[in-house]
């Protein structure tokens, strides 16, 4: 793949979470019935509690991870967990496990430890994957660095085995996708089928979902059936699989995948932001509806930083490329 490909869908799967957020956040809660009923297709970013267009937990976490990869040139704990501290903002609407996590760290447990402490063996929420794409991107081309890399950022606030699974998943989704060119027809089974693969063992629940996922592409199942199989709800083994879900299913068009991945109510925003991160991922930020673009909140942290900040990662990462003996 050329550099410029890759640096539109670094961007991609950056501003794709953010598009994904901003759509899901004004239906966050809503079953896939009422939404249908009082919006039918949603394709349009509907006001919400911060304005049109705005983001949430998902991206405003997205940010402090980029930009602790960028300033350490890597992952380093201690550096992500004080981003979280100082970006966190209430009204962009945090999981309490997560604020639990962060105001331990704030009053001085290490990084590593705070998040074991959650729900008495660490959280399984989708807190850790909802917020992945740049450790996504930046380790698209190693799948063990990739790993690690998830693992660890997910325990600063997700130390539970799913939480963590979850994360590398997702991660893995989105290193995938980037991988791949979409002028060429996604193979939608082999495309699950390696994740499946690289779930861990202790990550069965996931192995279980992501073969609900192949059986789904085998039919036409209508939103009862996918939400019923694969969830809907802020646990990562129940959003994870419906993101990847939703992805493959409408892998031809990033707006498709993404409208999709919100009509199936429950946590909107979230399954909306990890869907627009794998499709972002694929079809780079020339695939996402300019419409949609437009519209995204672009104040000191917004639309335009957060371009920035998936370039930064880009050309740290050809460097680093272009640096090794390899
Ligand atoms: N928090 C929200 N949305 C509600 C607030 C928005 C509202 N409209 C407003 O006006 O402000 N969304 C965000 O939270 C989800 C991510 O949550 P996170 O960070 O994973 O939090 P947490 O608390 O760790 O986990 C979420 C839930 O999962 C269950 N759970 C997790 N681990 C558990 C365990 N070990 N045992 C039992 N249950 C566990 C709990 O139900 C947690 O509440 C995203 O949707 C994001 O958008
Ligand atoms: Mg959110
Ligand atoms: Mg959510």
């Amino acid at each position: 793949m050329n550099n410029d490909m890759l640096k539109d869908k670094f961007v991609g799967c950056m501003l794709g979470t953010h598009v994904g957020d901003a759509l899901g956040m004004p239906v966050e809660g809503y079953d896939y019935k009422t939404i249908e009923a009082n919006f039918g297709e949603l394709r349009q970013m509907l006001d919400a509690r911060l304005g049109v267009g705005t983001y949430t937990d998902d991206t405003e976490m997205m940010i402090g991870i980029a930009e602790s990869i960028i300033e350490c040139e890597g992952f380093d704990g201690a550096d992500m967990a004080d981003r979280f501290i100082n970006l966190y903002n209430p009204e962009r609407g945090y999981g309490q496990g997560t604020v639990n996590a962060l105001s331990l760290i704030k009053n001085g447990v290490e990084w590593n430890l705070a998040g074991e402490r959650v729900f008495g063996g660490g959280s399984y929420g989708n807190g850790s994957s909802m917020r992945i794409a740049p450790i996504g991107a930046f380790y698209y081309d190693d799948p063990n660095k990739l790993r690690e890399v998830a693992y660890d950022s997910s325990s600063i606030t997700h130390a539970h085995t799913f939480g963590k699974e979850g994360a590398a998943l997702q991660a893995s989704a989105i290193a995938k996708a980037i991988n791949l060119d979409p002028s060429e027809e996604l193979d939608k089974q082999s495309f699950v089928s390696d994740l499946i693969m690289f779930v861990s063992d202790e990550g069965k629940i996931y192995k279980a979902k992501m073969q609900h996922i192949k059986e789904l592409l085998g039919c036409m199942p209508d939103k009862a059936e996918v939400v019923n199989k694969l969830g809907h709800d802020s646990s990562a083994p129940n959003s994870v699989p419906t993101a990847i879900y939703s992805f493959v299913s409408h892998s031809h068009d990033f707006e498709d995948s993404v409208a999709y991945a919100v009509s199936l109510g429950g946590d909107t925003d979230t399954i909306g932001a990890m869907t627009g991160a794998i499709s972002g991922a694929y079809h780079g930020k020339r695939g996402i509806p300019e419409r949609w673009l437009d519209v995204l909140e672009n104040g000191e942290r917004g639309r335009d930083y957060i371009e920035s900040l998936a370039e930064k990662l880009w050309e740290i990462k050809i460097n680093i490329k272009n640096k090794s003996p390899l």
